[in-house]
């Protein structure tokens, strides 16, 4: 099922989340999307492999070596052998991801934002000292819960980092442009951060669309609210598209729960609609993505 069977999708991913791990480079965004589509992804958990076992982490905890943690299984360890040794021959991560999604064939041509290194640190509260310090996105997300308050986020290294070969061409050839329903902050925002990406985006004109990852208030999955904080943004619909702004966005999906925002959005010069924003089931996600390519017509 899909909304565009015939379109050609280029998806860009943020590598903002990758982490050395065991001396393995893990990128957790490339992974899922080439995952989800290529019908590998644990469906429950929203990252990592069906049918995992851990193995490969007990045998590395009876060492003493972690962390413990981050829970990588046996099957996503191969991915992150390929790429790690891929990478260590000279490939760029552009390369390395092609030759994986070769065996998942996600359907869409997969880029990461970038082939140089850019991690997302947060600053929070030292809990050993008076000061703060600053952690890697993946120690603050997944060890911390994101239950700490977030001070900053910092994409370290975005500001000297180029697009990916193609990231730049793709926006400049595309009929229209969708920011998905993500973290505006540490996902979104982080690809924005990459110099020439925002430009490349305001200067296609073409319709640029966005699903609100908020609905009612709330982050849909993950704990969205707070990084937003960090940045000094309400957790609502109409605040993540403001945050975005009209010289970003032509068009903005809320929820039907969020209709109330409508009329504040379009105040804001961008066109908005309530639509069902639940990604349930795969006929739902469809729906969405086809209620933003009509969006996308509308603003064209
Ligand atoms: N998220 C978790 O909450 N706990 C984990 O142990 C975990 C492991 C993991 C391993 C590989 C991978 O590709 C993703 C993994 N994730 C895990 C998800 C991921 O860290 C974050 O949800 C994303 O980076 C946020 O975009
Ligand atoms: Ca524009």
């Amino acid at each position: 099922m899909s909304a565009a069977p015939d379109a050609d999708i280029t998806v860009i991913g943020n590598t903002g989340d990758d982490i050395h791990l065991f001396g393995l480079k893990v990128c957790p965004d490339l992974d899922t999307v080439m995952y989800t589509l290529g019908g590998g992804i644990h469906e429950e958990q929203g990252w990592g492999r069906a049918g995992e076992t851990f193995a490969v982490k007990e045998e590395l905890a009876a060492y003493g070596v972690g962390p413990e943690w981050f829970g990588l299984g046996d099957r996503d360890f191969a991915t992150h052998i390929v790429r790690t040794q891929m990478l260590g021959a000279g490939y760029p991560l552009s390369a390395v991801t092609e030759a994986l999604c070769a065996r998942w064939q996600p359907g869409v041509r997969l880029l990461p934002m970038t082939d140089d290194r850019v991690e997302t640190h947060v600053l929070i509260d030292d809990p050993e000292g008076e000061g703060r310090k600053a952690v890697h996105f993946q120690e603050y997300w997944v060890r911390l819960r994101a239950s700490v308050p977030a001070h900053a986020v910092v994409p370290v290294g975005a500001d000297q980092a180029k697009p990916a070969p193609g990231v730049l061409e793709a926006i400049a050839d595309a009929d229209v442009v969708l920011f998905p329903p993500s973290n505006p902050v540490v996902s979104v925002g982080t690809i924005l951060a990459v110099p020439g990406v925002r430009e490349a985006i305001a200067d296609a004109g073409v319709p640029v669309v966005g699903l609100s990852p908020i609905v009612g208030d709330a982050p849909v999955r993950g704990m969205a609210d707070k990084v937003l904080t960090a940045v000094g943004v309400e957790s609502t619909a109409d605040a993540v598209a403001k945050h975005y702004g009209s010289g970003l966005l032509d068009g903005w999906l809320v929820d039907t729960v969020d209709a109330g925002v409508v009329e504040e959005v379009e105040a804001a010069g961008i066109r908005c609609r309530a639509i069902p924003l639940m990604m349930t089931d795969l006929k739902a996600t469809a729906a969405m993505a086809a209620e933003a390519l009509t969006l996308a017509e509308e603003v064209r």
